[in-house]
């Protein structure tokens, strides 16, 4: 049984104007030295591609899911891997991430859902050896269950704090029974609404304990892939700990967990923080800690996050740029968290949204790669900082300097003549490529 009425996504060249190809993603063309497919490694969202019901605070959902009958039953839990895989395949995305609550339903106790879950996981298991996707990341959805209203790792109630790393525990597991490459905690009810009632220092604590104990339990078990944080400033909770990549790197430092975690940066968390999502790429890659990406982009004139497929090219130039000067993507990749409109409710919608994504980023990578390569911009971001390669500029990078050598300094040279910036010519630069 065949759910998306089409064949394999092709690769057909720009000139094609068959709505179900790609235009410019060709899987194995290679881009200085490496296939376009490794470069990006497009990863599917189990929870958007097969559980979003496309539902706003307004009105019920309208997705189409013919394959699904609505149960909380593993059997429907299990025929929906097939159809993920038919997806995956036809769109010849190569991973997939998932909440544990998407792949299998929460029942009415833990020991049931975590067996229902190693039932769906067999599946998946299968499903993975007889195509070779393989998955990104795995997570525990620690937001969506009343019992978390409060938080889960930073809940004022320990009993929720241990159901939530129950929770964890088994999720960590079956990330690792199916290989998965990472292991991604996003904190959507980790952060609070007033901090009148409450105690902001304890749930900081109480957070770093929580990921100490994944990172002592993964190590138990042989997960060896890094774990992520996954920054976003508000919704669901007024007020989220891990707001941004600068306060994720903070609290990760704070409590010595930086060697185990890297960050997963969402666009539409960024620019929800007040950032642009490169600027969040970059405070990660400069700690060496930019792990993975979480691929969409919000709208401009609401505020939330509304998940929406990227398609803006000068966008995905600017992420490309990142990612190819830190070198690659290692164990992570681009995950499409992001979802059709509303009015899109057709299973091939599902095709059409990811072949947008995954044709900006294919653009963005081929751009990112020849502006890289004409290293002119490059080159004037190495000029303009050329006074710090000799001379007092040397000793001040080694820390070698003193304030009163400066003082004599200042007084020897009179009044320094700056350069200009030449932001403009720079974005010239940027769309002679474009
Ligand atoms: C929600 C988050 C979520 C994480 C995984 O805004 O993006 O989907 O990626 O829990
Ligand atoms: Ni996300
Ligand atoms: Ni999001």
């Amino acid at each position: 049984m065949e759910y998306f009425n089409c064949g394999k996504i092709q690769y057909e060249g720009s000139s094609s104007k068959n709505p179900l190809a790609f235009k410019h993603y060709n899987p194995t063309e290679k881009i200085g030295g490496k296939t376009m497919k490794d470069h990006l490694r497009f990863a599917g969202a189990y929870w958007h591609v097969m559980r979003n019901e496309l539902a706003d605070p307004f009105g019920q959902g309208t997705a189409q899911m013919p394959w699904d009958d609505k149960s909380d039953s593993v059997e429907n839990a299990i025929a929906r891997v097939d159809v993920f895989f038919e997806f995956l395949d036809k769109m010849g995305i190569e991973f997939y991430c998932f909440h544990d609550r998407d792949i299998s339903p929460e029942l009415n106790d833990l020991a049931a859902s975590s067996a229902a879950l190693d039932q769906v996981v067999a599946k998946l298991k299968e499903k993975q050896a007889e195509t070779g996707v393989k998955l990104l990341w795995g997570t525990a959805c620690l937001f969506a269950h009343p019992r978390y209203a409060q938080g889960a790792a930073t809940s004022p109630d320990a009993s929720v704090y241990a159901y939530a790393a129950a929770q964890v525990k088994k999720a960590i597991e079956v990330t690792n029974e199916l290989d998965g490459l990472g292991y991604t905690f996003w904190g959507g009810r980790e952060g609070y609404s007033t901090l009148l009632n409450t105690n902001m220092k304890r749930e900081l604590d109480h957070l770093a304990a929580f990921m100490h104990m994944a990172v002592d339990h993964a190590k138990s078990i042989g997960f060896d892939g890094p774990f992520y944080i996954e920054p976003k400033p508000r919704e669901p909770s007024t007020h989220q700990y891990d707001s941004d990549s600068a306060a994720c790197l903070n609290f990760l430092r704070e409590y010595n967990l930086l060697d185990h975690f890297k960050l997963n940066i969402e666009t539409n968390h960024a620019t929800l923080a007040g950032h642009t999502v490169e600027h969040d790429l970059t405070v990660a890659a400069n700690a060496n800690a930019l792990g993975s990406i979480d691929a969409n982009t919000g709208d401009t004139l609401i505020g939330w996050d509304t998940d929406q497929f990227p398609t803006d090219i000068y966008m995905t130039t600017q992420i490309m740029l990142v990612v190819l000067k830190m070198g690659g993507f290692t164990t992570g990749g681009l995950n499409f968290d992001a979802k059709r409109r509303r009015e899109s409710h057709e299973p091939i919608d599902l095709m059409h949204a990811h072949i947008g994504g995954m044709d900006a980023f294919a653009r963005g990578l081929k751009i990112a790669h020849a502006i890289q390569e004409d290293g002119r911009m490059a080159q004037f971001v190495e000029e303009r900082y050329s006074s710090f390669d000799q001379d007092i500029g040397a000793k001040i990078e080694a820390g070698t300097a003193s304030f009163a050598e400066l003082e004599q300094l200042a007084l020897a040279n009179g009044e320094p003549t700056l350069a200009s910036g030449r932001q403009e010519m720079l974005e010239n630069l940027i769309n002679e490529f474009i």
